[in-house]
């Protein structure tokens, strides 16, 4: 059918990420140029890292490296080749003085450029999920930023910051389609990549999360090491599955993706001490922090399930956390599940 005007191009419908960084910056206090300049660093990055994504079965990029990270777990060729995208582009940009990244023992520190100096430190997760890539499941990155205090210098001193001095956090999430979700402590917003036109648009404005969920995420593959807190409140949701409507079990074992679909649909992510990681799995720094940091900014919380993430005063870079994350009713019901509260199953 004819129509009066010629159609328009998505991208020109939406604004992209950096108008609205650019927006944002004369309304927020820490968004400065150099903020917003480093949030196109990272953009840029994600970009490259998604064309290999794509392209990743036809690519020589699949299986693993040989090498072993500083967690002991395998690294596969796409965790290196992220995390040396990332660096590369926050080296360039010339806004960061640190990176911490889950690929690299030690920290980064990074040369100042042209003279001047950076002050962003940068914790990365480059590639989460990354055992699922062979398989074509969605994978991710996960970033954290902090200011270097004033009067630091960039050492490990100055990354052990608890989660709530956190500036800004978000992650990538190379799905069906690729998304940008970030917070600098204003809300979240998420933005979708246009691939015809390479840029990330605002898809999802202003992102709030469920106070309540029907999806529960766990690795229920090591129940023989959980608490009994932990036993009672997954029984309690299995008798509850029997009514119509009430909860379903969703574990991709890709902590974004897992994490994303919770926070647009309402739901609880959990990763508990198991026996073979008696103090959690996941990283506080670079994977626990940043995410608490977002689900809090969209109304959710997020608990080791008995204190708030981000209040963890951290001892070491990598350091790992119990993790149980969502939607505020489902963490705090989590959470008196596991002080034993006799009224737990009882809570709105
Ligand atoms: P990674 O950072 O080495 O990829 O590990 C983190 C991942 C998460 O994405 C995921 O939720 C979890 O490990 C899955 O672990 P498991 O296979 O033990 O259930
Ligand atoms: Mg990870």
């Amino acid at each position: 059918m004819a129509s009066d005007s010629p159609s328009r191009l998505p991208a020109s419908r939406f604004k992209t990420l950096e108008q609205f960084i650019l927006e944002r910056q004369d309304h927020i206090p820490v968004a400065t140029g150099g903020f917003s300049r480093l949030l196109r660093d990272l953009s840029i990055a994600a970009k490259v890292v998604n064309s290999y994504i794509r392209r990743a079965g036809l690519l020589d990029v699949l299986g693993d490296s040989g090498e072993v990270n500083v967690q002991g777990e395998v690294q596969q060729q796409l965790d290196a080749i992220a995390h040396a995208e990332f660096v590369e582009a926050l080296r360039l940009g010339g806004e960061s003085c640190l990176i911490v990244s889950e690929e690299a023992d030690e920290i980064i520190p990074v040369a100042p450029s042209s003279g001047r100096g950076g002050r962003y430190i940068v914790l990365l997760d480059p590639l989460d999920g990354s055992s699922n890539i062979d398989v074509n499941v969605s994978v991710g990155t996960i970033f954290s930023v902090y200011h270097l205090p004033e009067g630091q210098q960039p050492t490990v001193d100055a990354a052990l910051q608890p989660g709530s001095a956190q500036i800004a956090a978000g992650y990538v999430i190379y799905g069906s389609s690729t998304m940008l979700v970030y917070t600098a402590g204003d809300g979240v917003n998420g933005f979708t990549l246009d691939p015809a036109v390479g840029e990330f648009l605002l898809s999802h404005p202003n992102i709030t999360t469920p106070s309540n969920g029907r999806f529960y995420s766990i690795d229920e593959g090591n129940s023989a090491a959980f608490e009994d807190g932990l036993e009672r409140y997954l029984r309690w949701m299995e008798y509850e599955q029997a009514k119509p409507s009430t909860y379903k079990t969703r574990y991709i074992g890709s902590f974004i993706t897992d994490f994303h679909r919770n926070l647009l649909k309402g739901g609880v992510y959990m990763y508990p001490a198991t026996a073979v990681y008696p103090d959690g799995k996941l990283r506080l720094m670079y994977e626990a922090n940043p995410m608490a940091f977002i689900a809090e900014q969209a109304g959710g919380q997020a608990s080791d399930g008995h204190r708030r993430i981000l209040d963890i005063q951290p001892s070491a870079l990598h350091e790992r956390t119990a993790l149980y994350i969502g939607s505020p009713a489902m963490v705090q019901r989590a959470e008196a599940f596991l002080r034993g509260d006799a009224d737990a199953g009882k809570l709105p």
